[in-house]
């Protein structure tokens, strides 16, 4: 494609996978309401807050694709989450429906089901159970998204991602972990099939221990590589196990099921 912009730039996925975007499309357009840092050659750097309207218009402008990252990432106040998560994310499809509907890669995340336990095995039919406030921000996401596309024809992959990051830090990652080359072949599929429609995509790698059933997306072509059961010698010789009842092995959204409704102060 031409131009694909990435949000979320300057945050820890964004930084990862930003060096690579350049194999995807001519032009990568940047942005996050961070310093993003020097723009290499084949791209355009914009700082934008994605709860100001008129700036998102600007930003989707010219694009063919998005990869949306940018967002409040972990559990916070709700008046953080609903700002970047909430009025963010109309901004970022109305833009879209304004201009063309670039194809949308939204990152959601396995805390829309955090509440399930770590012994039940999900497909992507199952009801949500979100284990906090940014659980919710995602459910909205990926409603949102589903509405868009419904009513206009707006194209999104609702990427579930479970643990995306250099490798597994926790027993319960070795289910949850995606490796940062496996969800960059899954742009690649997501952006160049030919009809993607709004399906949720567990984003995860090809773990031994994995919960999720990725096979109704089995059109998509993606095949991934990694695994994370290649780090439970690693894990198991640095890190204790965790009780058999603690939320960290009970449940798949782990210790965000604990996290307490943030005062507003
Ligand atoms: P991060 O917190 O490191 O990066 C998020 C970025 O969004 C930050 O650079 C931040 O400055 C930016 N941002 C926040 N509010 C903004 C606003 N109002 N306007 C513009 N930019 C704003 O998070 P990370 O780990 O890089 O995750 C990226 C995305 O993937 C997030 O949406 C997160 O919810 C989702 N995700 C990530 C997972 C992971 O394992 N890394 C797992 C599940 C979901
Ligand atoms: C997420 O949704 C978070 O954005 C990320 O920071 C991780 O905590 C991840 O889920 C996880 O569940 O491991």
């Amino acid at each position: 494609m031409k131009r694909l912009l990435l949000t979320g730039a300057a945050g820890g996925l964004g930084r990862a996978i930003r060096p690579h975007l350049a194999r995807f499309a001519e032009t990568v357009r940047v942005s996050d309401i961070a310093d993003l840092g020097p723009a290499a050659p084949h791209e355009e750097a914009v700082r934008c807050d994605l709860s100001d309207a008129a700036a998102v218009r600007e930003l989707v402008s010219g694009c063919d694709g998005i990869v949306h990252l940018g967002g409040i990432s972990v559990e916070d106040k709700f008046s953080k989450i609903v700002g970047a998560n909430i009025v963010g994310l109309y901004n970022l499809y109305e833009a879209a429906r304004a201009q063309g509907q670039p194809r949308i890669l939204f990152a959601s995340s396995n805390h829309t089901i955090g509440f399930y336990r770590q012994d039940e095995h999900l497909d992507a039919t199952v009801p949500l159970r979100p284990d906090g406030l940014y659980g919710v921000s995602k459910c909205f996401g990926e409603a949102l998204a589903r509405m868009y596309f419904e009513k206009f024809g707006q194209e999104t992959a609702l990427v579930r991602i479970g643990s995306c990051m250099e490798k597994p830090t926790n027993y319960r990652m070795l289910s949850t972990w995606m490796s940062y080359e496996d969800f960059l072949a899954l742009i690649g599929c997501i952006f160049r099939v030919p009809r993607l429609g709004c399906p949720v995509i567990w984003g995860m790698s090809d773990n031994d221990a994995k919960w999720w059933d990725n096979s109704a997306v089995s059109y998509l072509g993606w095949t991934p590589r990694d695994n994370a059961e290649r780090f439970r010698a690693e894990l198991e010789a640095s890190l204790p196990r965790p009780a058999p009842d603690a939320p960290m092995a009970l449940y798949q959204g782990g210790q965000f099921t604990q996290d307490p409704i943030f005062e507003e102060k």
